[in-house]
């Protein structure tokens, strides 16, 4: 019999997403199942063609299931991962509760599908969204050349934030369009947008915003930590180098970063191009004066991580400087999460 899946977290924006996919994607489920909390409970939503009913999340609405992909805040799945487990279940977490965890593998298919067979607690997580993106285009290249050091610099999408940080956008876009001294005086940005800021520090329209996730020691936010020790973890570099950057953009999908890498040996950019070009779930889009580079309006709504801007370091043989953009919402979170769900589902056949 095919495989019973279980979408928990099934109204939220990426679940949205992994309803989507679902829908499009080679079939390898018997039944779905979707949980949500019991606000959401008695929805009903189309999948794969079927209307289904949202349940409430209870210890028992996993009984026979066998995978479960999670995207709810972190201490949801604190919680409710290790009662799925309990129950027989595999889970796919989407958050960042169990990343780090040494017993917990963190896996993209295209650059270490091998960690997935070591899950003593048949617990596996997702990786972070603005990760993905970077770590597509970094993993060929790391097999290629030999990574030692990587400093970067996000464009981080108001999605990344959730449903309140497009609707956050959006309305603030709203208040500040049409009015042409707009960001020409100090100030006046922020007395258009009010002080509804939503999940935001600052305002976000006619703004960049150097900031993302939850302070840490030291002035990093979390998500720089999460730039480091995830791309450690995925690509089995303990020791890598890692200064990031995080900053929000009015944007609505697509998380950006901008990338230099430093390698053990010497690179060129028509063998970082070569290198990229075959890789599973990379685009190359490369031809500046063409007007073709890596951006979110193009990357929306699709499946790889766009990579372009490919250029050697001037001052360094070993280095490479790169764009990439991936849709933050699908390989960022559902599609990453669906992925290792579907190896799953080929094992227990
Ligand atoms: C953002 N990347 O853009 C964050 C959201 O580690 O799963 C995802 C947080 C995470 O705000």
């Amino acid at each position: 019999a095919q495989p019973t899946l279980a979408v928990v977290g099934a109204t939220g924006s990426v679940g949205t997403v992994m309803l989507e996919l679902l829908s499009s994607r080679r079939n390898v489920w018997g039944e779905i199942r979707l949980l949500a909390s019991a606000r959401s409970a008695g929805k009903v939503l189309s999948c794969r063609g079927e209307q289904l009913t949202v349940r409430e999340l209870t210890p028992q609405a996993f009984d026979g299931v066998d995978v479960a992909m999670f995207d709810v805040p972190d201490d949801v799945s604190l919680e409710w991962a290790p009662i799925a487990t309990s129950r027989g279940v595999t889970v796919v977490d989407n958050s960042a509760a169990f990343r780090m965890e040494p017993d917990v593998p963190l896996v993209v298919p295209e650059v270490n599908q091998e960690a997935l067979r070591h899950r003593p607690r048949d617990i596996v997580a997702n990786a972070n969204c603005t990760v993905l993106a970077m770590i597509m285009a970094i993993g060929p290249l790391h097999r290629e050349y030999g990574l030692r050091e990587l400093v970067l610099a996000s464009y981080q999408a108001a999605s990344g934030a959730g449903q309140v940080g497009v609707d956050t956008l959006h309305d603030q876009l709203s208040k500040v369009a049409g009015d042409r001294l707009l960001g020409s005086r100090p100030g006046n940005v922020r007395q258009a947008v009010g002080d509804d800021l939503g999940p935001f520090p600052a305002p976000l329209a006619l703004n960049v915003v150097p900031w993302s996730g939850l302070p840490e020691p030291l002035g990093w936010s979390s998500e720089e930590l999460k730039l480091r020790n995830e791309s450690r973890k995925i690509l089995g570099l303990p020791a890598l180098k890692v200064s990031a950057t995080c900053v929000r953009v009015p944007v609505v999908t697509g998380h950006s970063i901008a990338v230099h890498a430093v390698f053990a040996s010497e690179v060129t950019a028509d063998g970082a191009r070569q290198a990229l070009r075959g890789a599973p779930g990379v685009i190359l889009v490369d031809d500046p004066e063409a007007g073709e580079f890596p951006m979110p309006i193009d990357a929306v709504g699709t499946d790889p991580s766009w990579v372009g801007r490919i250029r050697r370091a001037m001052d360094d043989p070993r280095a490479l400087d790169l764009f990439v953009t991936g849709d933050n919402r699908r390989k960022g979170a559902a599609l990453n999460t669906l992925q290792i769900a579907e190896l799953i589902a080929a094992e227990k056949k």
